[in-house]
């Protein structure tokens, strides 16, 4: 497995390089808003601490994440007033990652309403 980048672009993010729309941070863990959303509330879940991704990551670090994350699908399902949440975790290429910093996709769902590809 590759080692970790740190011009990835959430590195990025979270340095405060580039903009997000950011809604949650603590001293852990930041969530904010999927550029590219494959549905209404797409929300992404970052550790600060760096890792790849899971296969990488400090079990502490994915305690800390997976906290947030349920509080994120949450609060992201009542705000969009949703009718479920899916979470999605990609590891390496041939998964689907495509940012190389671990992080979580929380997407509220809606009866009958696909997720976008
Ligand atoms: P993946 O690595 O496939 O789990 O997904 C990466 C996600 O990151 C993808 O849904 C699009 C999103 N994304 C890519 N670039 C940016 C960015 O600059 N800002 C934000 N907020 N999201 C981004």
């Amino acid at each position: 497995m590759m080692s970790y980048d740190t011009d990835n672009i959430f590195a990025k993010i979270l340095r405060g390089e580039i903009p997000s729309q950011k809604v949650y941070e603590d001293n852990a863990v930041v969530a904010f808003m999927d550029v590219m959303p494959q549905g209404e509330g797409h929300t992404l879940v970052v550790p600060k601490a760096p890792s790849r991704n899971l296969l990488d990551a400090d079990p502490a670090t994915f305690g800390a994440l997976f906290a947030v994350v349920q509080k994120i699908a949450v609060a992201v399902k009542k705000a969009f007033s949703a009718d479920g949440v899916t979470i999605q975790q990609f590891n390496e290429p041939a998964a689907g990652q495509s940012v190389y910093h671990l992080h979580v996709h929380v997407l509220p769902r809606f009866e009958g309403v696909p997720l976008k590809p």
